[in-house]
């Protein structure tokens, strides 16, 4: 539902952006489950991802607005006179990035500013909450990172982030908002998008075992990440709006894990051997690379008494195990579709 059509005021109000996304819905289910009334910011004529979002969530109410559009989200500030702000939108995908550097620089580094200006204008005590990334670190100068970790980004997104992180650190010192940049490190789930490498891998592995795909195609698979499961990670954000001051926290499992090792742990679990099905393809190769990142979250941990709960293996497992799921659900679909 829109705002306007129904209004259920009860405890606090938060709006989202970026609601469409993995973390978006991640972030609705727990703010709902706590009380909160939820806003998601939905963009476009008829957003498709939209009943998605109403199907997980169905007490959500949206609000339409674009990130690169100042008076609409001065607007959707003012219909939904929200406590908390979680700025989650962005051009997320790094490959993208590269392709169109522009729009990610409009979205993902000039979007946090026209949240924040809005907030300014239109009420300072709302609290928010910056989307930042591990991909500030890019060609890291440390390691495990922290939040004082110099950042070095190696893609236009990871440059966008950096300006979106400044820009909240500078609007907090120079007007008192209570903005709060979360760096987190890489998270998947079941939710994640098929263009990540994750999902791409667990989804083609359920493709391979159920005998609809042959094969999958991949780029560097020297590169290590540090996995952890989204849903621990949107609580994190969360306890970065409750806590008694705005500040910057590195949300990380500590562990970090190459796409080969990724590879095994899904093709394993199915009991098949990922080296007879994977061929590397230049097409998924990036213009510069992010090689290895692990985070440090001691700050999070002993500030927010934040903590991960799912290890790398059980990611996988859960996600493969979903893909698996949907991968049936998808071929019993094809074979009773009439045709045509
Ligand atoms: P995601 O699944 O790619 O979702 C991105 C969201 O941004 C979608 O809801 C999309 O909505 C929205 N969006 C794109 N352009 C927009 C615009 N012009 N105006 C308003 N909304 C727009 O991303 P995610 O994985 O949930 O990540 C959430 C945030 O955390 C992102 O800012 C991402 O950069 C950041 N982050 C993610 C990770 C990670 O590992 N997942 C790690 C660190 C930081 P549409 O349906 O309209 O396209
Ligand atoms: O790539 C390599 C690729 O696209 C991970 C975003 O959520 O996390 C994410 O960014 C690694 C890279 O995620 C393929 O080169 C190999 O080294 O899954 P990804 P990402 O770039 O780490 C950060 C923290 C964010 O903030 C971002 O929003 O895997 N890789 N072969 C591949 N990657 C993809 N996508 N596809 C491949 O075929």
């Amino acid at each position: 539902m829109h705002v306007g059509a129904k209004e259920t005021v009860v405890g606090k109000r938060a709006l989202i952006t970026g609601i469409t996304g993995q973390d978006g819905t991640y972030l609705a289910e727990l703010l709902t489950s706590k009380g909160y009334t939820v806003y998601g910011l939905i963009r476009g004529q008829n957003n498709p991802r939209k009943s998605m979002v109403e199907k997980i969530c169905p007490t959500i109410q949206f609000v339409e607005g674009d990130l690169a559009d100042q008076s609409s989200l001065i607007n959707a500030l003012e219909a939904t006179t929200p406590d908390e702000v979680y700025n989650l939108g962005a051009i997320s995908f790094v490959g993208l990035s590269f392709k169109q550097a522009l729009l990610t620089g409009e979205i993902t580094g000039l979007g946090p500013l026209r949240v924040l200006e809005a907030i300014r204008m239109v009420n300072k005590n709302i609290r928010y909450y910056q989307a930042s990334s591990s991909e500030m670190f890019g060609k890291v100068r440390e390691t495990p990172q922290t939040e004082l970790t110099p950042f070095h980004p190696r893609s236009p997104y990871g440059v966008a982030k950096v300006y979106g992180h400044y820009i909240t650190v500078n609007y907090r010192e120079s007007y008192g908002i209570f903005a709060a940049s979360g760096i987190l490190f890489n998270h998947e789930s079941p939710r994640r998008g098929l263009e990540f490498v994750t999902r791409k891998i667990t989804n083609t592995v359920a493709k391979i075992k159920l005998g609809v795909a042959d094969s999958l195609a991949l780029g560097n698979l020297d590169a290590q990440r540090d996995w952890g499961y989204a849903k621990d990670y949107v609580d994190a954000m969360y306890r970065m709006l409750q806590a008694e001051q705005p500040d910057d926290f590195v949300i990380a499992t500590g562990e970090t894990h190459s796409v080969r090792e990724f590879l095994e742990a899904a093709f394993s679990y199915v009991d098949l051997d990922w080296q007879q099905y994977v061929k590397t393809d230049p097409q998924f190769l990036r213009p510069a690379e992010v090689d290895t990142l692990i985070g440090d979250a001691t700050k999070a941990r002993t500030t927010l008494d934040w903590k991960p709960t799912v290890s790398f293996t059980e990611l996988v497992h859960m996600m493969v195990n979903n893909d698996l799921e949907l991968v049936k659900q998808e071929i019993a679909i094809a074979q009773t579709a009439p045709v045509s």
